[in-house]
């Protein structure tokens, strides 16, 4: 696995907390996944549907743009390139939207990505996690139970929407919940793409 730390970051072995809002609280009776957007149909997915889907296991970095990084994490999850395989795009579906819970708003969260990317195992709706520290586990509540986005290391982390709620397919891009906040589109640790205007670090955004 990449081994990279990415400039800026430091290593830990921990995996710690961060979100804004609560912790949200699963209940199957509720709770679905939707598919919309840029979509000939758009789906609404339940809670076994989901869980039915093929499975796959992928070791990753995580880095957070608080300056932490964690190395190979081992996930279990639904690869996003399955819920691409649910709907058939328009033309010209570039981007992606993934939405997650923030204080009890289903689509509250988002975060904006390209489709490319995300296409291999490495980009996965995770349930189940272990590392060289802990056996295989539920992913907590506070992780983002019962299904969070985890993204490829060449993003960062708060591109990863915890509590997901869905996915929106976009032909242009759009800024989530962060970018509009001022963090950047592209997020890559390894250029450093912290913020969308490095002005913004200095309070003159
Ligand atoms: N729904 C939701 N997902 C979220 C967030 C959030 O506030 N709400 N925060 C993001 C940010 S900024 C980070 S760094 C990661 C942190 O994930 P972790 O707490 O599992 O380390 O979750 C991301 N996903
Ligand atoms: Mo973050």
């Amino acid at each position: 696995m990449g081994k990279q730390l990415p400039p800026g970051q430091f290593e830990t072995e921990k995996w710690p907390v961060l979100h804004e809002g609560d912790v949200y609280e699963f209940q199957e009776e509720t709770w679905n996944f939707r598919l919309f957007g840029d979509v000939k149909k758009e789906i609404t997915l339940s809670y076994k549907e989901v869980m039915n889907l093929p499975k796959t296991i992928a070791t990753t970095d995580m880095h957070c743009v608080t300056t932490w990084s964690k190395f190979d994490t081992t996930f279990e999850g639904i690869a996003f390139r399955e819920f691409l395989n649910l709907v058939e795009i328009e033309p010209d579906v570039k981007y992606v939207k993934i939405y997650g819970y923030l204080d009890g708003n289903r689509f509250g969260y988002s975060a904006n990505l390209p489709i490319e990317p995300l296409l291999g195992d490495d980009a996965l709706f995770v349930y189940r996690w272990k590392d060289k520290n802990h056996d295989w586990q539920e992913i907590s509540p506070k992780h983002g139970y019962p299904l969070r986005f985890i993204p490829p290391a060449s993003f960062y982390l708060w591109k990863g929407a915890k509590w997901a709620s869905g996915i929106r397919f976009m032909k242009e891009d759009e800024a989530g919940y962060w970018e509009q906040r001022g963090y950047s589109m592209t997020a890559n640790p390894f250029k450093e793409e912290r913020f969308a205007d490095t002005n913004f670090i200095f309070g003159k955004f």
